[in-house]
């Protein structure tokens, strides 16, 4: 899953057509690269950021998701809250809802998402963007992700979503210290367990930076590890800026995963060195 964020500390000054032919430029680049998934929002859930308005909103997506509907078969990935943004969004081609505060953000989300019939990733998040990252305090980090993430599977089926939409998102940085969120990548085959796909978003999070002491634009071959990682521990998504790098590391990974069973692939059986 490729991120494009149509968002203005995204891309350079200039009008909103600019602006959408930047999205839609970068959004046919992802799938070049590699990526099956966009992942296409217009609010940043960066720590500290403020809510954006619904119009607003609006104005940043639809046009992007219209345009790339249009040009690619890669399944769009809606990353919004709000039900008017996300029934936009698939009345303009999107087939995926990525709601970060797992159907609490907006009373409507569950219906729209019953109606619809597709896919949506339900993300753990403690407290909200504005203040998450002050002092995030667990007993036990991944039982409580667990935990949480099997009550919201249980109020969206009781909201008439059916479990074949679910998907699972543990909330890499979202109210977690560093040691939270490697707990949460070493014990990420017990959210796994769940029953339902994963999806992994560290994609050069602070986290990486901290361990590698880099920048958001250093942390490319961090974020690769933590992709190979996942895919080992049984996750389905990995939701990333960096394409290629991550492609790379997931082909190889899942080689390795899979060696053995395909002995008998000439390719394979190639003397490489
Ligand atoms: N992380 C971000 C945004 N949306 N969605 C899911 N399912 N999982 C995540 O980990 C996740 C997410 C934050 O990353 P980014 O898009 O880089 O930043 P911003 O929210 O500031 O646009």
């Amino acid at each position: 899953m490729g991120i494009l964020n149509v968002t203005p500390d995204s891309f350079s000054d200039g009008g909103l057509y600019d602006e959408t032919e930047a999205a839609v430029a970068h959004g046919l680049r992802l799938v070049a690269e590699g990526a099956a998934i966009i992942d296409i929002g217009g609010e940043s859930t960066r720590p500290g950021s403020e809510p954006v308005p619904v119009d607003v909103e609006l104005a940043r997506v639809v046009p992007v998701v219209e345009r790339l509907a249009a040009a690619t078969d890669a399944l769009l990935s809606i990353d919004t809250t709000k039900a008017a943004v996300a029934r936009a969004a698939l009345d303009a081609g999107a087939g995926l809802v990525n709601d970060v505060t797992a159907l609490r953000g907006d009373r409507d989300m569950a219906a729209l998402v019953a109606e619809r019939g597709c896919p949506i990733c339900l993300m753990h998040m403690l407290g909200e963007p504005r203040t998450m990252q002050v002092e995030p305090v667990y007993d036990d980090v991944v039982a409580q992700v667990c935990d949480f993430l099997e009550r919201r599977m249980a109020a969206a089926l009781a909201a008439g979503v059916r479990e074949e939409q679910l998907l699972l998102d543990p909330g890499i940085g979202f109210g977690k210290t560093l040691n939270h969120n490697l707990l949460l990548l070493r014990d990420l085959d017990r959210v796994v367990a769940l029953g339902r796909p994963v999806v992994l978003g560290t994609s050069r999070k602070r986290f990486i930076g901290a361990l590698l002491d880099a920048g958001p634009e250093g942390r490319a071959g961090g974020t690769a590890a933590t992709t190979a990682l996942g895919v080992a521990r049984g996750a389905a998504v990995m939701r990333v800026h960096d394409v290629r790098p991550n492609v790379e590391a997931l082909r190889v990974a899942q080689a390795i995963l899979d060696a053995g069973e395909r002995e008998a692939d000439a390719d394979l059986s190639r003397e490489v060195r």
